[in-house]
């Protein structure tokens, strides 16, 4: 009864922001991202056959806050009267810090869950209950390029690219590792009832994801980077037309911005996103990893660079 998982986190390309359902947290509109394969989270969740509280380590540390959410996550896979937990995380990046760690906790959680409670479950059904306690974690359980489609009564991820089909690499430039002020769920809803753009945010969704479906499946690197880029914008503006404000981005990331611009205009063929916290995501092409790399390690205020290639889904690893 015991079983450990590891998923990555993923780079939304053409970004979830806003839910339709907030009870079943179902996301107003479809997203593509790519799951990256080196940075990642484990999670070993043994279940001793004993009633009581669950219990969570995070890099060997308590961590009471986020425990309510990965047990709750449990409970959907296994119900509520299964065993009680003893959950140990390791995560080899900045927790709530913009880098899609929850996507990656909760794509392992569910696949750990349903292995240690020997739930026999499929792909589409983990990435069901994932994408029930964090949007963004469906993603995670498919590899490469990932489609997440909002159906009528639920969500569906389809893959559309495998990572060796286009080894695209992401160099993410650390500008803080705090954790986020608002956490996203909360600013999409304040989004959602009070940015004067959310409407033409969540109509104009699908033009973006045909776009990105389009280049993706021509290698077209120029296009997705545009598209991308623009969607990412949008998204900010939604959020930085909001009631209060959310600003996720600090000067460092402003810098960033700049650093690719100036890349792109010496030929290099990158384009920049960047999701609910201060850190910036560099897409490019493999060849180009290391000028991309050097670039934003030399950007003021960049703490720190982490380079990583397009990876696999969420797998069941050795305990
Ligand atoms: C994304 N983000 O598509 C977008 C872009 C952040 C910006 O999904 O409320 O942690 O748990 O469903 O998945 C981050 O939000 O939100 C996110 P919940 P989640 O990657």
């Amino acid at each position: 009864m015991r079983a450990k998982a590891r998923a990555q986190p993923n780079i939304a390309l053409i970004k979830y922001w806003g839910k339709r359902d907030p009870e079943r947290n179902l996301p107003a509109v479809g997203s593509i991202s790519i799951t990256l394969d080196e940075l990642h989270t484990t999670m070993d969740v043994e279940l001793p056959g004993e009633s009581g509280d669950d219990s969570l380590l995070v890099n060997g540390k308590q961590a009471p806050k986020m425990l309510p959410r990965i047990s709750r996550c449990i409970d959907r896979v296994l119900g509520t009267s299964r065993s009680s937990a003893r959950i140990l995380s390791e995560c080899n990046f900045p927790i709530a810090a913009g880098l899609a760690s929850s996507a990656s906790a909760f794509a392992a959680t569910v696949v750990a869950a349903a292995a240690a409670g020997e739930r026999e479950l499929s792909t589409p059904e983990l990435a069901s209950l994932a994408g029930a306690a964090s949007g963004s974690a469906a993603r995670s359980l498919y590899g490469g390029f990932a489609e997440l489609v909002n159906t009528a009564a639920d969500i569906a991820v389809n893959t559309l690219r495998e990572a060796d089909e286009w080894p695209l690499n992401v160099i993410v430039a650390i500008t803080s590792e705090g954790s986020k002020p608002v956490s996203s769920g909360e600013a999409m809803e304040i989004s959602r009832r009070t940015s004067p753009f959310y409407s033409n945010w969540v109509d104009s969704q699908h033009e973006d994801l045909d776009i990105a479906r389009a280049a993706i499946a021509d290698r077209d690197f120029g296009t997705l980077g545009s598209v991308s880029e623009h969607n990412c914008l949008k998204m900010h503006s939604v959020m930085w037309a909001s009631r209060p404000a959310i600003v996720y981005w600090n000067s460092a990331t402003l810098n960033c911005l700049q650093t690719v611009r100036r890349l792109q205009s010496d030929g290099v063929n990158v384009f920049f996103t960047i999701d609910a916290g201060p850190q910036v995501k560099a897409v490019c092409l493999a060849e180009d990893a290391s000028d991309v790399a050097a670039a934003l390690g030399a950007t003021d205020g960049v703490t720190a660079t982490m380079r990583s290639g397009l990876g696999q889904g969420a797998v069941l690893v050795a305990t």
